[in-house]
């Protein structure tokens, strides 16, 4: 599926604003106007945009309603709706009729609505809700009664709902340009590309051709199916953004253009050789965060003004790369890390996937039976199918994870992670790198997913959840850990692709006592002595960027997971400035 773009032969047309919605507590009809709408922003979660608690929680379905018109020329193109992510599910109504639906609140679906739009006014209703359970991505216990659903997350981030990304309707010509992927090989400066281009329709001539930076044509070709040869290659590098166009064309017998579409893409090569992770031929150590998709109001809906602010800061700190914890980005994250040399560890919304994850802290934990009592294989191989298809293209993907803190620790793990990674290897057409994010319980002489990958992401609070307020102890355990994974796996580097400590901003202890801003800064440096005296640990993603929002609980202060180096506002706490000298040090050197 392409980014929708306005093009020399396709309208685009953004559906975003204010539309009506309206939970839907009895039944409610597709063919009728809500009977009791309130106004809710696209693309936004509704959740935070009212003063209704009730409304805020609501497990189970709620409607969307707006309208779009369409004039008689547009009635001869292809059109097409587009939507970035609905989460968690959807149906989709055009006048009154369902046309498609939705599972996974990630990733992008279309719907060519040709057939189902008229002139004039048309009538779009989006039908969603928030459920999950044992078989979606993310995973919850789903409980049912009297027809009322009560959801616990397997997940530690508020389960926001709605039309999350936009709403775009485009129009293309009978023949389209439906899928492309600039595949290549790189021998020294010579990138020889082999494109991978789908079209449907018939045409009478194709040309190819690839643009430089400066807008210049550099090759061409007149088949889809064209080799095409790239000389002086400028490639793609970590912070230092190359990207290159390739333009496709379709004419008819008539010469007429009748489809037209650029794809950017970079030219970069990725190894995992000798425990270090090399792009470019260069070893690359990933500084920088776990994010989430988090705004006030907005909630997990798009935010572009916060999501440039959020790479200026990033930029700022010297961080170079971060993790799409814990599901795909907008499209336009994943552009803007294209475009500003972010390095990007692409994660599928695998996560929960652990039936003990809320007794995991509590105690009382049962016998591990993940493996035999979730069954999310389906739909995890959809997302991972939807999130490859989306970000195949984009030079900033270096790595797909295909779970987070799953268990890995528990019988049939290997089995069924075998199977996802072999499927994911299928999927990508430049085979990067795959792995699993390593959960604490999974350590090294538990886990029984490490072979299977080619890094290991461990994701550990030594001096948080364990080792609390033991700084000297936690280093200890922490070392004993790595030696145990790099002796089982000496090839292999270890990223750390989360730590942290909650932290409440402007809380400040003489003492350093735990969520204070001065044992925020004790813990990162404690870790970072650990990190740096071992050659294979080959990289630092802290937990979080920002405080974000999280369900209620003990822990959980304000509603918000507090171990963001920012606030939820972006007020940065101690530790900023110290990580900032830190990594704008380490980029020197
Ligand atoms: C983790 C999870 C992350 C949580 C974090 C925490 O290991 O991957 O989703 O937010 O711990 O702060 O507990």
């Amino acid at each position: 599926m392409l980014f929708p773009k306005q093009t020399a032969t396709r309208a685009l047309e953004d559906l975003s604003g204010m539309w009506q919605f309206q939970a839907e507590k009895s039944p409610l009809t597709a063919t009728q106007p809500l009977p009791n709408p309130i106004w809710m922003a696209v693309p936004a979660s509704y959740n935070d945009q009212t003063l209704n608690r009730q409304l805020r929680d609501h497990v189970g379905w709620f409607w969307y309603q707006t309208t779009f018109s369409v004039p008689q020329e547009q009635l001869r193109k292809r059109n097409v709706l587009h939507f970035g992510a609905v989460a968690q599910n959807c149906e989709i109504y055009i006048n009154g009729k369902q046309v498609g639906k939705h599972v996974g609140g990630f990733t992008p679906f279309e719907i060519d609505v040709t057939q189902e739009v008229h002139v004039g006014d048309n009538d779009l209703k989006v039908r969603v809700n928030n459920l999950l359970d044992d078989t979606t991505l993310p995973s919850a216990e789903l409980h049912e009664k009297d027809g009322k659903y009560t959801l616990r997350p397997r997940f530690d981030f508020y389960n926001y709902a709605g039309i999350h990304r936009k709403v775009q309707l485009y129009t293309t010509n009978q023949t389209y340009i439906e899928h492309v992927a600039v595949n290549y090989d790189i021998e020294g400066n010579t990138t020889t590309i082999n494109p991978d281009i789908q079209i449907n329709g018939t045409y009478a001539k194709a040309k190819l051709s690839v643009i430089d930076e400066d807008g210049q044509t550099v090759v061409t070709g007149n088949n889809v199916t064209a080799t095409l040869v790239l000389n002086d290659t400028h490639r793609w590098e970590p912070l230092n953004a190359y990207l290159y166009q390739l333009r496709i064309e379709l004419f008819n017998d008539r010469d007429e253009l009748i489809d037209s579409y650029s794809q950017e893409f970079g030219v970069r090569t990725i190894k995992v050789e000798n425990h270090r992770f090399l792009i470019n031929d260069k070893p690359f150590y990933f500084t920088g965060f776990g994010r989430h998709e988090d705004s006030l109001a907005a909630g997990k809906g798009e935010n572009l003004p916060l999501l440039n602010l959020d790479y200026q800061i990033m930029k700022n700190m010297g961080a170079n790369s971060f993790r799409t914890s814990h599901y795909p980005y907008s499209e336009e994250a994943m552009r803007m890390a294209d475009r500003e040399g972010f390095v990007v560890i692409d994660e599928v919304p695998a996560v929960g996937l652990f039936e003990n994850f809320n007794v995991s802290l509590a105690g009382g934990m049962k016998e591990g039976t993940t493996w035999t009592n979730l069954d999310p294989e389906q739909k995890h191989k959809q997302a991972l199918r939807e999130m490859i298809e989306r970000d195949h293209d984009h030079p900033s993907v270096v790595m797909w994870s295909v779970a987070n803190e799953p268990a890995s620790h528990e019988k049939g793990a290997h089995e069924y992670f075998k199977e996802i990674i072999n499927y994911t290897r299928k999927l990508d057409p430049q085979k990067r790198p795959v792995t699993i994010v390593n959960i604490m319980m999974a350590n090294a002489d538990k886990d029984l997913v490490g072979d299977l990958v080619d890094v290991l992401c461990l994701n550990r609070y030594y001096g948080w959840y364990v080792n609390l307020d033991d700084l000297d102890g936690a280093k200890h355990d922490l070392r004993v850990e790595l030696e145990k994974w790099h002796a089982h796996f000496p090839d292999k580097p270890i990223v750390f692709t989360e730590l942290g400590a909650d932290t409440v901003a402007g809380m400040h202890s003489l003492r350093h006592a735990p969520y204070s801003e001065e044992y925020q800064v004790d813990y990162y440096q404690a870790n970072f002595e650990v990190f740096d005296e071992l050659d294979y640990v080959q990289g630092e993603q802290l937990w979080n960027f920002a405080d974000f929002t999280t369900d209620a609980g003990m822990i959980r202060i304000g509603g918000e997971n507090r171990k963001g180096i920012f606030t939820r506002n972006r007020e940065p706490k101690a530790i900023a400035t110290y990580l900032s000298r830190r990594w704008n040090d380490m980029k020197k050197e």
